[in-house]
């Protein structure tokens, strides 16, 4: 069975490029539906519990620095087969390596700078939304 909520993340590259409406635009268009939305700024405890997974990784301490440097927009998204039709509507992590008409072929800048996150799992998507929505905040 495949879930019907993704978390996303315009992170700040992409807020400071000002691509907040665009990339809305993008997400509605392609038949989700915004449950949740909101532009906050991460402390960088909450980078570290958000990314913990990478916690290991050599790129950990330079991302836990990028996704704290400015507001980033989150939202939880409603769709049939959401991770999935999600992840194919961003295109793969690295902006070089994304297809064609994908959003972070559009708007990112680089690997790190990727303008946009999306939960890999239906699991990390109850996860994350968790982490950034209480009920009262979701519709
Ligand atoms: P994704 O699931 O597409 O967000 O990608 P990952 O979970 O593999 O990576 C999380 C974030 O780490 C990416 F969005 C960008 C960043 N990253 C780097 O900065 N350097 C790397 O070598 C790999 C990932």
């Amino acid at each position: 069975m495949t879930g019907n909520i993704t978390f996303s993340m315009i992170k700040p590259c992409a807020v400071k490029d000002n691509y907040v409406g665009a990339i809305l635009s993008e997400i509605s268009d392609a038949g989700f539906r915004i449950a949740a939305l909101k532009m906050t700024t991460l402390s960088r405890a909450q980078a570290e519990q958000f990314y913990g997974v990478h916690r290991n990784r050599p790129f950990f301490n330079d991302l836990v620095a990028f996704i704290t440097s400015g507001p980033v927009v989150a939202m939880l998204l409603e769709k049939e087969n959401a991770v999935e039709d999600f992840r194919t509507l961003i295109g793969a992590t690295d902006p070089a390596k994304a297809a064609d008409g994908t959003i972070r072929k559009k708007y990112a800048r680089s690997l790190q700078a990727n303008a946009i996150h999306g939960s890999d799992s239906d699991e990390n998507a109850v996860i994350e939304s968790d982490f950034f929505f209480s009920r009262l905040e979701r519709f």
